[in-house]
């Protein structure tokens, strides 16, 4: 998996390796005032040599208080409906012969340049991957702080350039019930999809995820390529996408169609609008420790100042 092109960085050898690196990063940055979350930084920092300011900083995505949740954590607590209902089971299940690589993906619809190509292709098409350390909320209320490496959704926007009648983004999930063994079932209606409006598609916390700290993303996190939208709860950032689809209409979301009293299309990560089971105040921090510790959740998961605009005018306490 091809995770960079531009800066041609080394992967970190191991986790280990890979996450003091990230922690000598978070010490440095906190001395000179800068949280760690949500900075986009240059994979440069990965190699630990040569830490200075040439490197861009954009204020933009500072936050404070944050510790990267562990990569194993990351890679072994996961939701991915496709293998299993399990948190422990998409790490085991998906890395039974299913094969994420090579991954052809198409960009289609209401578009003047439409893509179909290799996953890796495209990567270098926009030019290499960033990082970004963001927030991840799910709708159960736990949390974790994810490195990921990828690229901003507005640059794939800028490459096949919608035309005016697109105004929703459509993203589709693969299809491949011989390995992943709960699309045997028929109690959800696969391929997994999810949308966005195109304003929020364009955003630029709108990323696609093409790995994490530092390496190529793994099966179960969805490879080789998934959205992340750090502002909504988790269901919405949909893994190993096959498909996006520039359309006229609001497409209905997996959850949505599942469940439509409990999950809607905007799912905002919101404090004060209760799921109909339980309460959305306050989140468990996935590594929290044995007490499993809590922290209160923030509105847009802390992201308002980024995305608040997108939403004037629509009701905040109703449930969407
Ligand atoms: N295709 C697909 N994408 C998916 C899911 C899924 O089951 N299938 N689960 C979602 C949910 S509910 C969450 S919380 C996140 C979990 O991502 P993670 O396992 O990388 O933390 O993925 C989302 N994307
Ligand atoms: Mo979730």
């Amino acid at each position: 998996m091809l995770i960079n092109i531009k800066n041609n960085w080394e992967l970190p050898e191991s986790m280990v390796t890979s996450e003091s690196v990230y922690r000598s990063r978070r010490t440095f940055l906190k001395s000179l005032g800068y949280g760690l979350g949500g900075i986009v930084f240059s994979p440069s920092y990965l190699n630990g040599a040569n830490i200075g300011f040439s490197t861009e900083l954009n204020p933009l995505y500072v936050l404070k208080e944050l510790d990267l949740t562990p990569y194993n954590l990351i890679t072994s607590y996961n939701n991915f409906f496709e293998f299993s209902t399990d948190k422990e089971g998409p790490k085991k299940l998906a890395n039974k012969g299913w094969n994420s690589e090579p991954w052809m993906i198409e960009v289609r619809g209401l578009v003047r340049n439409p893509i179909k190509m290799d996953v890796n292709d495209l990567i270098k098409k926009i030019g290499g991957i960033e990082q970004r350390v963001y927030r991840m909320r799910c709708v159960e209320a736990w949390s974790m702080v994810i490195p990921w490496n990828g690229f901003p959704l507005s640059k794939l926007i800028k490459l096949v350039d919608p035309t005016a009648d697109a105004k929703f983004v459509k993203f589709t999930s693969f299809i491949d019930p011989g390995q992943a063994p709960r699309q045997r079932r028929r109690n959800i209606h696969w391929p997994y999809v999810e949308g966005l409006t195109l304003s929020e598609a364009a955003n630029e916390l709108t990323f696609m995820g093409t790995g994490l700290y530092g390496r190529a993303m793994p099966n179960q996190n969805g490879a080789p390529i998934r959205l992340v939208v750090p502002w909504k709860y988790g269901f919405k950032s949909i893994k190993s996408i096959v498909k996006i689809d520039f359309v006229s209409k609001a497409p209905i979301n997996t959850w949505q169609a599942l469940q439509p009293r409990e999950y809607g299309f905007f799912a905002n990560v919101n404090p004060n609008v209760s799921h109909p089971r339980w309460s959305q105040a306050t989140e468990r921090i996935i590594g929290g420790g044995f007490f499993e510790s809590r922290k209160e959740t923030l509105m847009f998961n802390g992201y308002e100042k980024e995305v608040g605009h997108l939403y004037y005018g629509v009701d905040l306490r109703k449930f969407y």
